[in-house]
């Protein structure tokens, strides 16, 4: 099992590549992407502005700057607006998105946010799940990436995972 459970700043991370959950326009924000932006440096949102945003379920990279992290994987996960719109789909999407541009790049680890589990208010039951079974298929296709890292922000989010896990 490459799939590993740790809770804390995801910012604090050496690891080749975390994961920004971001909006659209890829110029900073709330939540993780605010603490990404502010633990990076001004350089992020500056190489950020010739990016031309990032559509939901799509992931672009970026250098880690200031941050122990390499890479930054920024994807856009889906807002909630009750489940029948697609977001399972998309949300599955960022997650197999972002270990495929890792992978592509020869990456060998990767951290995760619980995208859209914050101020995009997708339920964090359900996320997780997605979130699981999206990435334990996309890694056997994966060819460079060995390891990858839930992050958990609170101890509910992180006993939430194990428990997937069967930890
Ligand atoms: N390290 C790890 N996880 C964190 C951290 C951190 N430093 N900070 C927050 N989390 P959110 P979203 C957790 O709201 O729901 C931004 O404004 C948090 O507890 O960051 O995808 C963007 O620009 C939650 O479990 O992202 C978008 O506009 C998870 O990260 C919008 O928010 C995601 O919460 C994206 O909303």
């Amino acid at each position: 099992m490459k799939l590993a459970v740790w809770r804390g700043d995801i910012t604090r991370l050496e690891v080749d590549a975390i994961v920004n959950a971001a909006n659209t326009s890829l110029l900073g924000g709330g939540g993780v992407d605010g603490a990404i932006h502010r633990a990076a440096g001004p350089e992020l949102r500056d190489y950020c502005r010739n990016l031309g945003g990032c559509v939901v379920g799509e992931a672009k990279l970026t250098p880690g700057f200031r941050l122990p992290a390499r890479y930054i994987i920024h994807t856009v996960g889906p807002i909630w607006r009750g489940g029948a719109h697609g977001e399972p789909t998309q949300l599955a999407a960022c997650y197999r998105n972002s270990l495929a541009l890792a992978d592509s790049h020869e990456l060998a680890s990767i951290a995760f946010p619980a995208i859209s589990c914050g101020i995009y208010g997708y339920p964090a039951e359900q996320a997780a799940e997605v979130a699981v079974t999206a990435l334990q298929q996309a890694l056997d296709g994966a060819s460079h990436v060995r390891r990858v890292v839930l992050v958990a922000f609170s101890a509910e989010q992180e006993a939430l995972y194990r428990r997937l896990l069967g930890a």
